[in-house]
């Protein structure tokens, strides 16, 4: 067992968190409080290979292994859990459910474009009354002579309102139940496919969210990702990998509280001292730093599972679980550590939180990873009607 880093992970780190420091923290307050999805950032993340980074460099990837991948969202996460978001849905979503469900005619027509941020893709399988029960779609996909045709409507989906391709998940047969659904490569500027803004949000206001209604919108067989029957497996795998990168990108806002709470609480004085001098105030430093590390700990183990291409479903709950839970917690406690300033947003611990407020929600809530869990420790599916479990 080895808890070090190899030089070129170092390497891999330093560079993105050089990048998220140059790149991404001068803009975030302005973005943040102008609600400003930044395209240019996302391109320019393209530019440097974080949009496809375990991608084959066949496809315009880096090909890197899952450890270095979630180094890269851990910077890019620690600085802008929005500009994070494109990271973990472009790459784990999109552009890793293409590499490995895909034919070489879908991988060739969008990983290049997908990689270097000339596009960018979003992940439709939520719905308006479809959340946890992911297998329960209302989207149908009905034949047609010479393909489909989809009509439905998606909720929440990250970055519709600038992608060029959406990952649809449709249901073709409502008796088959989630061996009936199919996944679909559908080009947004396809007629019959709108999209809408959700306005309002807590945080991650400079990620884009929007609202998606399919129209009778019409694609051949071959915009099919796998085949029909396989949609489910499709979206249970995307969110193997998105989990990670949500946990990854959550260990980032750990860290930015340690540091945030560490440099505050040396600088601000009170009855005549720093801060840091109080042991209260420490106390809350320690506790950020456990979660931290237990969180980054938890994240390795599914990445380095994920590299030996061994079973990693229930330890990527773990880590999600724990990293998105502690990214709330340790941001409450920042905010704890500076007081007054800590409310407004000269500082970032104010961002930290609402940001972090999404993440035990979003692909998968934490009472959703717990039942993974349970049953994987169990053999007793809890989710299933009492009558069939
Ligand atoms: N990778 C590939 N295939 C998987 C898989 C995975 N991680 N997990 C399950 N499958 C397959 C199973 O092997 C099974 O295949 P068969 O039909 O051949 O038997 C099939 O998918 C159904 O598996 P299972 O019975 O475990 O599915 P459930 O309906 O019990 O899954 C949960 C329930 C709650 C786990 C699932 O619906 C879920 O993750 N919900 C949360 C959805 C979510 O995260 N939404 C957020 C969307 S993105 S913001």
């Amino acid at each position: 067992m080895d808890f070090q880093l190899s030089d070129e992970q170092k390497l891999i780190s330093e560079a993105a968190r050089e990048f998220a420091d140059r790149e991404i923290l001068p803009r975030v307050r302005d973005n943040d409080r102008a609600a400003r999805f930044d395209r240019e950032l996302a391109r320019k993340m393209g530019e440097v290979g974080y949009l496809g980074a375990p991608v084959a460099e066949e496809y315009g990837g880096r090909e890197l292994d899952h450890i270095g991948y979630g180094l890269i969202v851990e910077q890019i996460g620690r600085a802008d859990s929005s500009a994070r978001t494109v990271v973990s849905v472009v790459t784990s979503l999109v552009g890793g459910s293409i590499e490995r469900w895909g034919s070489e005619e879908q991988k060739m027509r969008w990983l290049p474009r997908l990689c270097s941020g000339e596009a960018l893709g979003c992940f439709g399988l939520t719905e308006p009354d479809t959340g946890s029960d992911a297998a329960n779609l209302r989207t149908r996909a009905t034949r047609t002579d010479s393909g489909w045709s989809i009509s439905g409507q998606k909720m929440w989906i990250s970055l519709a309102n600038f992608s060029e391709v959406a990952l649809i998940f449709a249901q073709t047969d409502p008796a088959l139940k989630h061996r009936g659904l199919a996944c679909f490569l559908v080009p947004t500027e396809s007629e019959g496919f709108t999209t809408q803004e959700i306005h309002g949000k807590l945080g991650l206001r400079s990620s884009d969210t929007a609202e998606i209604s399919l129209d009778e919108v019409e694609v051949g067989d071959d915009a099919m990702l796998g085949a029909v029957g396989d949609g489910f497996k499709v979206a249970m795998s995307a969110l193997d990998s998105g989990r990670y990168s949500v946990a990854a990108g959550c260990v980032g806002i750990c860290d930015g509280c340690v540091d945030a709470s560490v440099a505050y609480s040396k600088e601000r004085k009170q009855f005549g001292v720093p801060l840091a001098r109080f042991q209260l105030v420490q106390e809350m430093i320690a506790d950020m730093i456990l979660k931290r590390d237990a969180s980054r700990m938890l994240v390795y183990r599914a990445g380095v599972l994920k590299d030996e291409g061994k079973p990693n479903t229930m330890e990527t709950s773990v880590a999600k679980l724990f990293a998105t839970e502690s990214a709330v917690e340790c941001a409450n406690l920042a905010i704890q550590v500076h007081g007054g300033s800590g409310y407004v947003d000269d500082y970032p611990v104010e961002r930290y939180l609402r940001d972090a407020r999404v993440t035990t929600l979003y692909e998968g809530t934490s009472q959703i990873q717990k039942l993974i869990i349970g049953r994987a420790a169990t053999g007793i599916n809890a989710m299933l009607p009492f009558e069939e479990s």
